[in-house]
């Protein structure tokens, strides 16, 4: 590494907490599908802040209307009106087809939210008896590191020497609607669920499987709660998943790229009046709604429509997946994706997909690992083809090669 890498990375490991291991090299530059280190090189980034960075880095127009707002006015609190969170309202809500939205920072946010507005719609509008709801959820799920969230995940490195945690959710396998029929029970208010599981390695459902779960969240009077935090806006080749499925949820949660990657901007959107439940007092966070986050996520979602975004992603994830799919190597065990939502699997007498995500960092492709064997490929939805055909260059030659 060079001095200037082991200077920053010996200061990280000084002062911060270890919560992380990241890939040996210190960015200090985005444009585009391109980042910088601090040695001015250059790499593709194929993780996009795990998909916050869908509109590319630093997105000019999205950066003039963070600094023409940042000039004017900040944050207010919502103690008062401003003057951007009826416009983000109105075309968030357009955009999405959504009847009310409730503006969060975080993902998990967003997420803890849809949990207590869902509980609340199941006292008060379902009948379930108080303290008693019940939410359905999949194994190998993601949906944050909040205290709640990581109650219900069943990956022991999330949830170990955490607890006590909260009661109320029922566990069970993703893409099986049986197992969804049986669980549920006249308390269960909700299922929530990523539309692909993202950070269990991008695993997609069988056709139909939404389809099943959207009739028996119906037929049952269940809201169906889509986290799209990091499937929406895109990624998967439409505005949302859930479009890939021919669905609507109840309640959809968006985070990640609502911002470009420029703020911490998520929402809870509601197709209903699940979000009809709150009243003033009973729910809130000092800096959501903030014109800033506002005028942020306005570009942000903006850009990405103007642009043709959703639409590339679509063009050049189904290249991806096809020369992905091409590479010849008994290193790989399966290739999975929608749209710019890809992951390669590898055979795990292949090595660690760290080994192989450090070889492509030397070839000038960025990507990230999850779980041991999978190697997650998310580049910005601006990328082109020529910028795909490089990748796929980089990943050949790395994946024909065996690190085990
Ligand atoms: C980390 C994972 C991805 C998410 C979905 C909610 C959230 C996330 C589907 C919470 C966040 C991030 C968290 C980040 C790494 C990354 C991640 F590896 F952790 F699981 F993308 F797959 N729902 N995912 O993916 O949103 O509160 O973070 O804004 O914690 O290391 P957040």
């Amino acid at each position: 590494m060079s001095s200037s890498v082991i200077d920053f990375v010996a200061t990280e490991a000084r002062f911060g907490a270890h919560n992380y291991e990241p890939i040996g090299v210190v960015l200090s530059r985005g444009e585009g599908v391109w980042v910088w280190d601090t040695d001015g090189n250059r790499y593709l980034d194929c993780l996009s802040a795990y998909s916050a960075v869908s509109q590319g880095h630093c997105h000019p127009k999205i950066l003039a209307a963070m600094v023409e707002q940042a000039q004017r006015l900040t944050l207010t609190s919502r103690a008062f009106h401003n003057d951007q969170l009826a416009l983000f309202y109105e075309e968030i809500a357009a955009l999405t087809g959504s009847h009310k939205v409730l503006p969060m920072n975080s993902g998990a946010e967003a997420v803890e939210s849809a949990i207590k507005s869902v509980r609340k719609w199941g006292y008060e509008v379902k009948g379930v008896p108080d303290g008693q709801a019940e939410i359905i959820v999949c194994a190998n799920n993601f949906h944050g590191r909040t205290l709640g969230i990581v109650g219900f995940s069943t990956d022991p490195e999330t949830r170990a020497h955490f607890g006590p945690f909260a009661p109320g959710f029922r566990i069970i396998p993703f893409g099986d609607a049986a197992a969804l029929e049986d669980a549920i029970t006249p308390n269960t208010v909700a299922f929530l669920v990523e539309p692909i599981q993202g950070e269990a390695g991008v695993i997609i459902p069988p056709a139909g499987y939404f389809t099943e779960v959207r009739k028996l969240c119906t037929a049952n009077n269940v809201m169906l709660v889509l986290d799209e935090i990091q499937t929406g806006l895109g990624r998967t080749g439409k505005l949302l998943a859930e479009q890939h499925e021919g669905i609507e949820a109840d309640v959809t949660l968006l985070g990640k790229a609502l911002s470009g990657g420029f703020y911490p901007v998520s929402a809870v959107l509601s197709n209903n009046d699940v979000l009809g439940t709150l009243r003033p007092g009973q729910h809130g966070s000092t800096f959501g709604g903030n014109p800033l986050a506002c005028a942020v996520a306005r570009a942000a979602i903006r850009v990405l429509v103007e642009e043709g975004m959703i639409e590339n992603a679509a063009r050049q994830g189904a290249r991806f997946l096809e020369g992905l799919n091409d590479i010849r190597s008994n290193t790989i065990r399966e290739v999975r994706g929608r749209g710019l939502m890809l992951a390669v699997e590898l055979d795990p007498e292949a090595g660690r997909a760290r080994r192989y995500c450090e070889a492509l960092q030397a070839k000038g492709i960025l990507a990230k690992d999850t779980h041991e064997h999978t190697i997650r490929i998310a580049p910005p939805l601006v990328i082109t083809s020529d910028q795909v055909d490089w990748a796929l260059e980089q990943l050949t030659t790395t994946l024909t090669q065996n690190f085990s």
